[in-house]
């Protein structure tokens, strides 16, 4: 563990944030917005690797999982959004149970503790279908966790189905729902959401949505979107209404920052992030965030090598091996599709760490 007089950061640095992190006081929105403003990375960077070895010393994890993403026809049509298809569209897709058994038994052989499974809001499956594709897939993967659907498309399901968010939740949990990813959530801004997707649940109901599935012992992801048009006050704003959820409900396991990919959206004008905001993004999350015990350096979307530099910057969990990643690609991404089970352990090994297999639910195996 880390002395904190080793903390080899000037008295001056955003005044009192180091002295909070060390005590353990929580920060404020002005504190994350004078980190943000901070030219100081390594600063940030030295804060936020104290605050993550607090909480997980020396593990960082890594999951062997398979994403599986059902259809991409979407009512929706975020503009951040190159994965989504209308229903006549050439690339439209949507798979059958039958599709979905194939792709599961396509990669039988392979250890996978946890099936992703998200898509669009396809107007044409019923309520059925997702049951179907729950049950389907936990008869044949039955060690495996099926983390499923995000709040955008728990809402869907009450609207298509007629049912209340309790009654989806508990079927979906009966059918074989263990845990839900973080997505949906975007940024948690009335102004951003009506600007670029105005037809997706608001912040208020994403945040309504999670506690529900909290509430019913449904543990949850959160993400934030960033890089797009938002400000840095929303960026911190975001932070803190998943902190006071978090306080409240006890039920994220991860958070895990989205850097924006603008090609083949209708945002395709605006710049990559910078590995700098990648970085500050995920140190900050880890600082601003004292209630989350895990924050995710996503590599598909940052790349593997900034990836493993972010497990100096607060990060503690690289996610997964996937094999076939569609939403970030469709973007632009020019990652790999997946990664092996060795490439992920060297990189979490060469950044002096102890790479940890894990569940669902962080876990060792
Ligand atoms: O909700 C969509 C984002 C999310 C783009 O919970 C984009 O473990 C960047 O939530 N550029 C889906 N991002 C992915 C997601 C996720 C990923 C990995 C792990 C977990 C987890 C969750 O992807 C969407 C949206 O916020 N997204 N388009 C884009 N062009
Ligand atoms: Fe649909 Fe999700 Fe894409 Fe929005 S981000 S258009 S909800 S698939």
């Amino acid at each position: 563990m880390l002395n904190k007089d080793d903390l080899n950061i000037s008295a001056k640095f955003c005044e009192g944030v180091k002295d909070k992190v060390i005590n353990g006081i929580r920060l404020t929105a002005e504190d994350g917005i004078a980190l943000y403003k901070s030219s100081d990375l390594i600063s940030i960077g030295i804060l936020a690797d104290y605050a993550r070895k607090k909480k997980c010393g020396n593990k960082a994890y890594y999951i062997y999982n398979q994403h599986i993403n059902y259809t991409n026809i979407c009512i929706n049509q975020c503009l951040f959004c190159a994965y989504s298809r209308k229903k006549n569209q050439s690339e439209a897709f949507t798979y059958s149970i039958e599709d979905i058994k194939k792709k599961i038994y396509e990669r039988i052989d392979e250890p996978i503790m946890e099936l992703h499974i998200v898509g669009g809001l396809n107007l044409e499956l019923n309520f059925d279908y997702y049951l179907d594709l729950l049950k389907t897939v936990k008869q044949i993967r039955y060690n495996a966790t099926i983390k499923a659907f995000t709040a955008v498309e728990i809402d869907h399901l009450a609207q298509v189905s007629g049912l209340s968010i309790q009654k989806v939740i508990k079927k979906l949990k009966q059918a074989g729902l263990g845990m839900m990813p973080g997505g949906g959530a975007e940024i948690l801004s009335i102004s951003i959401r009506k600007k670029l997707f105005p037809r997706k649940i608001s912040g208020k109901r994403w945040l309504q949505i999670i506690k529900a599935v909290h509430k019913e012992g449904i543990k949850t992801n959160a993400t934030m979107l960033y890089g797009h048009v938002e400000t840095i006050e929303e960026r911190i704003n975001h932070l803190i209404q998943l902190r006071n959820m978090q306080d409240e409900t006890n039920g994220f396991l991860a958070f895990i920052p989205l850097a924006f990919h603008s090609k083949n959206t209708k945002l395709s004008h605006l710049p990559a992030t910078t590995a700098i905001d990648d970085l500050k993004t995920i140190a900050i999350a880890r600082l601003m965030l004292d209630n989350f015990n895990h924050i995710k350096a996503y590599w598909v979307m940052i790349g593997e090598k900034l990836a493993q530099t972010a497990l100096f910057f607060g990060a503690d969990d690289l996610d997964g091996t996937i094999i076939e990643e569609k939403i970030t690609h469709f973007a632009g991404a020019k990652t790999a599709k997946g990664l092996t089970e060795e490439y992920m352990r060297n990189l979490i090994t060469k950044a002096g760490l102890t790479p940890v297999c894990r569940d669902s639910f962080y876990n060792a195996l």
